[in-house]
């Protein structure tokens, strides 16, 4: 098999394809009220049974279910089969609290590794690629969901794991690996080191990177797309929905589509829970139609984003997912103003002379919020006279200000003094929480 373009599913006029989603729905509302009690209960105290769901509109009714859910069930209370019929067991990289544990059928682990390969082949992958994963393998679910998709296309895997970055570079030039897969950030850090090592990518036979599993904006793409000479895609996902293959970027790169036949997708405002109109800027929340081991009934992802319904030129009628603006977890407040970390990261990678590495530090004195951010700036700027370095900082403090609707005071660091990261970048240092 040398591509999954599922076009039945990917292609499916709306009606059909609502259609489908209704019947999937129902199945796995009737499987998780039989054999998940946190579901039975949540459904008691709303006052609502199975049969009370007629149509997609009617989800709404259900109330979310959230990563809490989840810890108070640790680690298999929310399984909807006997632990007999799961195959694996991963786990979410609990970046905020204690690890949920997710496990997948046989035919869970099928459909997942159909949904990586699709979303690999809308990117452009085939079975003549050398596909180099190095996210870490372990109970993370970036390695072994990206391997188990290269597979099903029949690409050839090369299982590198996360870390040593000169021996990925190594391995890339001597086995010739034509996809590379991880983190964007770490993408960076592998093109830094490259560099570093005197290695002119365009010598390498790199053409695709497969980049998921952090927030990263489209300056990042354009990074990485110049410096590593590939066409950069972003694909999306998370643990308790699945791990990657949610949704991922095809070629025109205008948005990620969501495997709708496999996730019913939601827009809610993150305060108050009520449902947003199509287009709306909100969270998403995740109901699964198709998995076994875990279904979700309107997860909650605490990813901020939006969903567009017009047609994609690839043909595909899937919604399309824009770039999540980050998790509101890593909502900054600051002076009242909600800030993400990708704003900042979006107005940085517009700047000639700022490296494509930034810290943002967040404090308190007295009552007031303090932000700072930390960037790395080219040698030049860096050793350059006081006067142009004073004037560069201005602009750019001038352009944060402007964009994010609050001050921040910048400070410029040498190349290299941020630290890099083999797996998600750790973007934000909260002095505030630290204190708590
Ligand atoms: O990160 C699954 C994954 C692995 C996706 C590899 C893509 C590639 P978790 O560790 O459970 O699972 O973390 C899920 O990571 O809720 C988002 O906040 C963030 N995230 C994942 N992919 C993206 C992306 C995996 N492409 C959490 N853009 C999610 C933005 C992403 N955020």
């Amino acid at each position: 098999m040398s591509q999954i373009w599922d076009r039945e599913h990917e292609c499916m006029p709306r009606e059909e394809l609502e259609q489908l989603q209704l019947e999937r729905l129902q199945a796995t509302i009737n499987r998780a009220y039989k054999n998940v009690t946190c579901y039975r209960n949540k459904f008691k105290e709303s006052g609502i049974l199975p049969e009370d769901i007629h149509s997609l509109a009617d989800l709404a009714k259900l109330p979310f279910t959230t990563k809490d859910d989840l810890r108070v069930n640790y680690p298999y209370g929310m399984f909807a089969v006997p632990l007999r019929e799961v195959v694996r067991i991963h786990a979410s990289s609990g970046t905020t609290g204690k690890a949920t544990v997710v496990g997948y059928t046989r035919n869970d682990i099928k459909t997942w590794s159909n949904l990586v390969a699709r979303f690999m082949t809308a990117a452009g992958v085939t079975h003549d690629d050398l596909v180099q994963i190095s996210f870490g393998y372990g109970l993370f679910t970036g390695a072994f969901g990206l391997h188990y998709g290269a597979e099903t296309i029949g690409a050839s895997v090369i299982p590198m794991g996360a870390g040593n970055t000169e021996k990925q570079i190594t391995i890339m030039q001597d086995y010739r690996s034509t996809v590379l897969v991880g983190t964007p950030s770490y993408a960076l850090t592998i093109a830094d080191r490259m560099e570093q090592m005197g290695i002119d990518p365009k010598s390498l036979s790199l053409r695709v990177g497969l980049f998921g599993g952090e927030p990263w904006s489209e300056g990042m793409r354009r990074e990485l797309e110049s410096r590593l000479f590939i066409s950069a895609t972003d694909n999306y996902g998370l643990s308790e929905v699945i791990g990657p293959g949610v949704a991922g970027d095809c070629q025109q790169k205008s948005g990620m589509h969501l495997y709708e036949d496999a996730f019913y997708p939601e827009i809610i405002d993150p305060q108050s829970g009520a449902l947003l109109p199509p287009g709306s800027v909100g969270e998403l929340v995740l109901t699964t139609l198709t998995k076994e081991a875990l279904p979700m009934l309107r997860y909650r992802t605490r990813d901020i984003t939006s969903l567009d319904y017009s047609p994609c030129s690839c043909g595909r009628t899937l919604v399309r997912m824009k770039k999540t603006m980050g998790r509101t977890d890593d909502m900054l407040i600051i002076k009242g103003v909600n800030v993400f970390p990708s704003q900042i990261e979006e107005v940085l990678f517009a700047i000639d002379g700022c490296e494509p590495h930034y810290q943002i530090v967040v404090d308190k004195k007295g009552p007031m919020d303090l932000l700072e951010v930390d960037i790395e700036v080219t040698e030049n700027i860096f050793f350059d006279e006081m006067k142009r370095q004073r004037r560069f900082l201005e602009m750019v403090e001038k352009k944060i200000a402007s964009t994010l609707g609050v001050g921040a005071t910048v400070r410029l660091v040498e190349p290299g003094r941020i630290p890099r990261h083999e797996g998600k970048a750790v973007r934000v240092v909260d002095k505030r929480r630290s204190e708590e």
